[in-house]
């Protein structure tokens, strides 16, 4: 724990504070939420298109087991990413703040849970390590999934708790298997869209709310967390419904990590720096400050991410003993 810690302060802080279907459910939505919007006190964002629809995404396993997923539809709109000038804990790499407009999208309620990665690892893990030249695969739909994990993957967590440990690669495995399960294409979030979804229309800092005090009713963070993850879902969701934005597990997003990102990205639809080394995860986790807890706080993977791993070289799937770390899934609400 303590060498965690280290990590964190170290480094990790020290370098960067810095379903179709008609009816009348598809005019009728979009009106009582925009109508909630509106009658939010601080609203920041200009949201143009309201959601349609949230769904429960249903995973079938080989072995015959069922998951469940909730699927929050987000709503298109401008919102103002990054943050002002004079938000305390700010990084000069959260600016400048601009007016960004996304497309409708969808996201899932809650961080993936551990139970549900573990039945990915099953049906896709590859007997080999990753040094080996892997073998031709007899069938081209193959998930080639993770290779056996160096320590214990769950680390002593519950089922119910978010997955953790993965590499940005491994999530992103996890989003193709997820969407050959399910016929739909799954994706990690933008770190835009991320953004957006945990501000939820407002200018709070911590998007389910304003103050520090009431931050232990929508997050674990190290006030509250025990020095572990906690079950998904277990506190107060933001406007959007969503859980466990700020803290439990960072979470992954799509973009490469850039410190001057924000002044020269695109306002629509950003998808961060063509090229990068390491990638963005967002919202700080359980060993987190407030500060690391806000929606424009951005974090990025640490070399020392992969101390704890003694294979030369690393690999390309596991963080072993990096609890702080796991994912969310999204998808393009537009057709596809
Ligand atoms: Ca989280």
């Amino acid at each position: 724990m303590a060498f965690r810690r280290w990590i964190r302060r170290g480094f990790w802080l020290g370098t960067d504070k810095e379903n179709k279907r008609t009816g009348p459910i598809e005019w009728v939505a979009p009106l009582i939420v925009l109508t909630a919007f509106l009658s939010l006190p601080d609203v920041s964002a200009q949201v143009s298109q309201g959601p349609s629809k949230n769904y429960t995404e249903e995973i079938v396993t080989e072995s015959g087991d069922t998951f469940r997923l909730q699927i929050v539809t987000i709503p298109a709109g401008t919102f103002k990413m990054g943050s002002p000038a004079g938000e305390e804990g700010r990084s000069e790499t959260e600016g400048p703040q601009r007016d960004v407009t996304l497309s409708s999208f969808y996201l899932s309620a809650t961080e993936i849970p551990l139970d549900l990665f573990l039945a990915y690892y099953r049906e896709t893990m590859t007997e080999k390590n990753d040094y080996l030249p892997q073998p031709a695969q007899s069938d081209v739909d193959a998930i080639s999934g993770p290779t056996p994990v160096y320590g214990d993957l769950q680390m002593g967590a519950e089922l119910d708790t978010p997955a953790i440990g993965m590499t940005w690669h491994n999530a992103v495995t996890f989003c193709k298997w997820l969407s050959k399960k399910t016929g739909k294409t799954y994706r990690l979030p933008t770190e835009a869209e991320w953004e957006y979804a945990c501000k939820s229309s407002t200018a709070n800092r911590y998007g389910a709310t304003d103050s520090v005090d009431a931050l232990g009713e929508y997050a674990w963070y190290i006030d509250n967390a025990n020095e572990q993850t906690s079950r998904i879902g277990s506190k107060k969701p933001n406007a959007w419904g969503l859980f466990d934005m700020s803290g439990n597990v960072a979470e992954w997003v799509h973009d490469f990590y850039s410190p001057g990102a924000y002044a020269e990205a695109a306002t629509e639809n950003p998808q961060g720096p063509a090229k990068g080394r390491v990638h963005v995860a967002r919202g700080g986790d359980f060993d987190g400050f407030p500060e690391d807890l806000r929606c424009s706080a951005r974090s990025y993977e640490q070399p020392d991410w992969r101390a704890g791993d003694p294979q030369l070289p690393k690999s390309t799937w596991w963080l072993p003993f990096i609890n702080t770390i796991g994912f969310r899934v999204a998808r393009s609400a537009d057709p596809q």
